[in-house]
C-alpha cells in the first residue's frame, strides 16, 4: 500500500470505518483508489467498474450495519472496495490467484458477502428473498441493499425481481449504479430512458430538492424524518408516480444523485435508513473514475490486463513473431468472411461484443449484427425468431451465460428445429475468473438435446470450417471452443471445407491405448502422443470432433481394437464425451477398460488456466502420466 495512506491501513472492518469522521471519508475513498490502481496494476481483474463503485461501498458501510444488513452486488466485478473494507485489504494481493480471494463476492469467503455473484442482474430477486425472509422470521429491523448497475439492470432477472418486489413492502433498497456503460456502452430503451432521467429539466430540480432534502442545506439542522415526510407527500400526490419507470412498478425512486460524492451519499443514504417498504436509489457514477485512461477507453479498462499505474498505460505484451492469435479473432473475421458471401447470415451478442469479436461484424455490417444487452434468454429466443424468417443467426453467447438459455435453446430452437448456430466462447476453465464463470456444463448439458449438433474444434481451421459447416446445415448447431490462443496461425483467409457431420478423425493409430477427445485439449493429446512415439510407445489418438451425433463407426473400431480406452474433455466428467463412450460401450457390450478425464464433479476455483487444469490432471504432464500408469 502507498506510503501515502493514512487511513486505509487501520481499516479491517466497516466497524473501523464507522469511527471516521464524515469529513474523513473522500480521503478514504482517494486511498481506496490508489490501492485498487496499485494492486490491479500488477495483478489484473475488473478495474473500472471497481473504481466507479468505491464511494458506494464507502457510503453503504459507513451507514448499514453490515453484515447483519444484507448487502448483494450485482455481478460483483464492482466489489473490490467492499472487500478491501470488510477484511481483506491484504487478501486483496492475491485477488483472483489460485488458492486467494475470488474476484466477486462469494458467501463462503465473507460474512460481508451476503450472496454469491458472477453471473449478472440476480441482486434483485436475491435481495428481495432475504428482505421475505426477515419478515418471515420476525427480523423486523434488518434493512436489504442491492447495487445493480445499468447493464445489470437490462437483464430480464431483474425485471422479474423489480415486479415481485414493487408489489410487496418488503423492506428494500436498489442502488442503481448508473455509469452508462456495460462492457461496452449499455445498450436498448432502458439506456435511454435513463439518459433522459439523468438529463431532463423536471427530474434534476426534484433532485435538487432531494439533495438539499437529505443534506440539510435548505434548512439548517432540519430533522431527516420531516424531510421524508415531504418527500412522502410528494409521492403521494403523485407528482412522480406517473411518469418515473420505478415509481410506476411501486418503488420509491430517489435520485438521479451523483454517486461519487460520498458525504452527500452517506446523508442521503442515512435519509432512506429510515422510509420501509422497496426504495431505489439512482446514483450516477463514472466508469474507471479516478484514473484518466480508464474514464477515457472505459471498455478497455473494464478489465485491462496489466498497466502502469502511475500513467494508466496499458503493457502490452511484446510481439512474439508466429504469435497465434485468439479463438475470439477468428470468429469475429470468419463470420465476416461468411456473411459477405450468404446476406442471411447475422450476428448476435448479449453484451460481450468486444470479448467475442462480434464487435468486427457490427463495424462491417451494423445492420446485420445485434448487441441486445445483458440478456442471453432474449438473444437465443430473437435468433429463434430470425431463422423462423429464413436467416442464419451466429449467437456467440459465453458458455456460463449460455446456461441462463437452457430452455430457450430446448423450447425456442431444438423443439422447433430452427437453424441457429451457437458459437460458445469461454468452453472450459476460464481461469482467474473461477467458478461462477467456467464453461464446465455445455457438452453435458448440450448433449442430451434432441436435434441438437454438438461440436468442438481443435484448432482455428477447424472452428472456420465448422462455422461454414453449420451455415449449410438446416439444423440447430453448438460449436464451442476455450478463450483465448489457438494453435496455428495460418488460418487466415483459407478455403473453407464442409464436414461430414457426426465424423470423428483417427489422427494416429497405435497399439493398446487409445486416448479419444474433443475440442482444443485435443493439441495437449497430441504432444503427449509425440513424446510417447521418440520412446516408440504407440497410443492411438482420436479426435471425435462431433460429441453428437458421435462417430459410432469410430467408437466400435477403437473398442474392438484397443483394450483401454481414455477420454479426454475440458469440460464436466458427467455428461460429456466420457459418458457417451460409456453408454456406447455399455449398449453394445464392450469391456474395455475406460478412464474419462475431464472436470471433476465440484466447482473448480480461481487460477491461472494452466494451475487448474493441472488441479484436474488435464495438463500435458497428468495427462502423460496417466498413459504412463495404463501402459
Ligand atoms: C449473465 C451474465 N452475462 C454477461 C456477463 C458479463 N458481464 C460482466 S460485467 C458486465 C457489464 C455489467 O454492466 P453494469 O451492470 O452496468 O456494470 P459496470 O461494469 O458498468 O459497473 C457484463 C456484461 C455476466 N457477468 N453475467
Amino acid at each position: 500500500m502507498s506510503e501515502k495512506a493514512k487511513l486505509l491501513p487501520a481499516i479491517d472492518t466497516p466497524a473501523d470505518l464507522k469511527k471516521l469522521e464524515l469529513n474523513q471519508l473522500e480521503q478514504l475513498c482517494e486511498e481506496l483508489q490508489d490501492y485498487i490502481i496499485e494492486q490491479t496494476s500488477i495483478n489484473p481483474g475488473h478495474l473500472g467498474s471497481s473504481l466507479g463503485a468505491i464511494e458506494l461501498a464507502v457510503a453503504i458501510h459507513y451507514v448499514f450495519n453490515t453484515p447483519d444488513d444484507k448487502l448483494v452486488w450485482d455481478v460483483g466485478h464492482q466489489a473490490y472496495a467492499h472487500k478491501i473494507l470488510t477484511g481483506r485489504r491484504e487478501a486483496f494481493k492475491q485477488n483472483r490467484k489460485y488458492q486467494g480471494i475470488s474476484g466477486f463476492p462469494k458467501m463462503k469467503e465473507s460474512p460481508y458477502d451476503a450472496f454469491g455473484v458472477g453471473h449478472s442482474s440476480t441482486s434483485i430477486s436475491s435481495i428481495l428473498g432475504m428482505a421475505m425472509a426477515a419478515d418471515l422470521t420476525g427480523n423486523t429491523g434488518r434493512n436489504h441493499i442491492a447495487v445493480i448497475g445499468d447493464g445489470a439492470m437490462t437483464g430480464g432477472m431483474a425485471f422479474e425481481g423489480l415486479n415481485h418486489a414493487g408489489s410487496s413492502n418488503a423492506n428494500i433498497l436498489v442502488i442503481l449504479n448508473d455509469n452508462g456503460m456495460a462492457i461496452e456502452e449499455s445498450v436498448g430503451a432502458l439506456n435511454s430512458y435513463f439518459t433522459q432521467l439523468t438529463t431532463s429539466s423536471a427530474y434534476n430540480s426534484f433532485r435538487g430538492k432531494i439533495w438539499r432534502m437529505f443534506s440539510g442545506k435548505n434548512e439548517k439542522g432540519s430533522p431527516i424524518r420531516r424531510s421524508i415526510k415531504t418527500f412522502q407527500d410528494w409521492i403521494k400526490s403523485g407528482l412522480i408516480r406517473s411518469s418515473n419507470l420505478f415509481e410506476s412498478l411501486g418503488f420509491r425512486y430517489f435520485g438521479p444523485i451523483n454517486g461519487h460524492d460520498v458525504v452527500s451519499m452517506v446523508k442521503v443514504l442515512q435519509g432512506l435508513k429510515n422510509i420501509k417498504g422497496p426504495k431505489l436509489l439512482h446514483c450516477v457514477t463514472v466508469k474507471g473514475k479516478g484514473l484518466e485512461e480508464a474514464e477515457k477507453s472505459q471498455t478497455l479498462y473494464h478489465a485491462p490486463g496489466r498497466f502502469d499505474k502511475e500513467t494508466g498505460k496499458i503493457i502490452e505484451v511484446a510481439f512474439e513473431p508466429g504469435k497465434v492469435e485468439k479463438y475470439q479473432q477468428v470468429f469475429g473475421e470468419t463470420i465476416c468472411e461468411l456473411a459477405r458471401k450468404n446476406k442471411k447470415i447475422v450476428g448476435i451478442t448479449p453484451a460481450m461484443a468486444s470479448g467475442c469479436s462480434l464487435d468486427i461484424m457490427m463495424k462491417e455490417f451494423p445492420d446485420r449484427a445485434f448487441d441486445v444487452g445483458i440478456a442471453e434468454q432474449h438473444a437465443v429466443t430473437f435468433s429463434a425468431g430470425m431463422a423462423t424468417d429464413g436467416l442464419i443467426p451466429f449467437c456467440n453467447i459465453y458458455s456460463s451465460f449460455l446456461q441462463r438459455a437452457y430452455d430457450q435453446i430446448i423450447h425456442d430452437v431444438a423443439l422447433q428445429n430452427l437453424h441457429v448456430i451457437f458459437c460458445i466462447d469461454r468452453g472450459g476453465l476460464v481461469g482467474e475468473d473461477g467458478a461462477t464463470h467456467h464453461g464446465a456444463y455445455d457438452l453435458a448439458f448440450l448433449r442430451c438435446i434432441p436435434n441438437m449438433i454438438v461440436t468442438s474444434p481443435l484448432n482455428e481451421m477447424d472452428l472456420r470450417n465448422l462455422m461454414f459447416t453449420a451455415s449449410q446445415t438446416q439444423l440447430p448447431f453448438a460449436i464451442r471452443y476455450p478463450r483465448g490462443e489457438g494453435v496455428c496461425n495460418n488460418w487466415r483467409n483459407q478455403p473453407f471445407e464442409k464436414y461430414e457431420i457426426g465424423k470423428g478423425l483417427c489422427l494416429q493409430k497405435g497399439n493398446d491405448i487409445a486416448i479419444l477427445f474433443i475440442g482444443h485439449i485435443g493439441n495437449t493429446v497430441i504432444a503427449v502422443h509425440n513424446t510417447l512415439a521418440k520412446e516408440d510407445i504407440s497410443i492411438g489418438v482420436y479426435d471425435m470432433r462431433f460429441l453428437k451425433p458421435i462417430d459410432e463407426t469410430l467408437l466400435h473400431d477403437v473398442c474392438s481394437n484397443y483394450k483401454t480406452i481414455i477420454t479426454v474433455e475440458n469440460g464436466t466428467v458427467i455428461g460429456g464425451l466420457g459418458s457417451t463412450v460409456s453408454e456406447f460401450m455399455s449398449n453394445n457390450n464392450y469391456k474395455n477398460t475406460l478412464e474419462i478425464l475431464g472436470i471433476p464433479d465440484s466447482f473448480i476455483e480461481q487460477g491461472s488456466v494452466q494451475e487448474l487444469h493441472k488441479e484436474c490432471g488435464l495438463d500435458y504432464d497428468s495427462i502423460l502420466g496417466k498413459v504412463r500408469m495404463l501402459i
